[in-house]
């Protein structure tokens, strides 16, 4: 077992954010989502996360398979990671059908902000990264420090994320209206079919800003799923 290189081997594709949770510590999370969960098997619980354009690269070489690329490469890392390097069962629990909420998971990792974007925002990275797999091991790891990091928006005076949105979608923590966001994105030709404006006009992390094809793709499956959304709830109109 050598959780060093574990992490290079992760870190040489693209998987820049690592954060091992001790498993008690999620439980009130996991249990609805899941069901029962075993500590003394799986003491812990490791979330990984791209920031950049440095898993897009890694991704294109390995290629493009299944439904969903991102999430079969994304699967194959941590999976590799946890036989490879740490010689340990695993159970995945994202990417899988279990409905784990992402986000509450990652509020608890201490680097993870809400923002009048509802995305997230990393001190560093900036809204540019997504959380691409969360397991479960046998091996036991030590727990990642969660003292909460600065908060970005905090110290950010004139919000440009929410003046740049043309739905007036984004305003004060915690309002973002997803809804007018997603309508606004599926008109036809809207300048948000493959971006979006105000998490682009937002100055942190810019150097991580997603390089323009891996952008359109994460836009564009984003946007797909809005259309099939509204497609088949267009009676409710
Ligand atoms: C389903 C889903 C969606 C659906 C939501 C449909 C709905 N309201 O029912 C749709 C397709 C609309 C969507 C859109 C987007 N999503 Co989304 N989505 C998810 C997913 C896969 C599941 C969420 C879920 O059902 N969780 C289970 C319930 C119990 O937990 P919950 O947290 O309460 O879930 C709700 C919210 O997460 C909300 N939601 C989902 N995405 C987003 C994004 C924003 C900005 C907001 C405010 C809310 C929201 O919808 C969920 C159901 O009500 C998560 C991954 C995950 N497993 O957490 C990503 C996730 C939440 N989405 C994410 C992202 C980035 C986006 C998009 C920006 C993608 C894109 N490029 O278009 C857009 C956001 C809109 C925008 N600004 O353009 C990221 C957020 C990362 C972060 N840093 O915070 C996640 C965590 C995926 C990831 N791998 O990192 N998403
Ligand atoms: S522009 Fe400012 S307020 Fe908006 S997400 Fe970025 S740091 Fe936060
Ligand atoms: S994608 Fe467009 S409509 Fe949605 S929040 Fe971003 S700027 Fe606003």
């Amino acid at each position: 077992m050598d959780p060093r290189l574990g992490r290079e081997y992760l870190g040489s594709n693209g998987i820049n954010l690592f954060h091992v949770f001790d498993t008690t510590s999620l439980l009130d999370l996991l249990r609805p989502a899941i069901g029962h969960v075993d500590t003394d098997e799986f003491p812990s619980a490791v979330l990984i996360a791209n920031a950049g354009a440095e898993f897009w690269r890694a991704l294109e070489e390995f290629g493009m398979h299944g439904f969903d690329p991102v999430d079969y490469f994304s699967s194959h890392l941590a999976t590799t990671y946890a036989i490879k390097y740490l010689d340990s069962d695993y159970e995945l629990l994202y990417p899988s059908e279990y409905p784990i909420s992402l986000r509450a998971i990652a509020d608890r990792s201490g680097w993870c902000h809400p923002t009048p974007l509802g995305i997230t925002i990393h001190h560093h990275f900036g809204t540019w990264y997504a959380f691409r797999a969360l397991f479960l091991i046998k091996a036991r790891l030590p727990a990642s420090d969660c003292s909460p990091t600065n908060h970005p928006c905090e110290s950010c005076i004139d919000k440009p994320c929410i003046s740049a949105c043309h739905a007036n979608a984004v305003g004060e923590i915690g309002s973002f209206n997803l809804e007018a966001c997603a309508r606004f994105r599926i008109q036809e030709s809207s300048p948000c079919s493959f971006r979006c404006i105000s998490r682009i006009r937002c100055p942190v992390g810019s150097e991580y800003q997603y390089v323009p094809k891996q952008m359109k793709y994460h836009y564009k499956r984003g946007r797909d799923s809005m259309v099939r959304f509204y497609a088949e709830h267009s009676d409710q109109d």
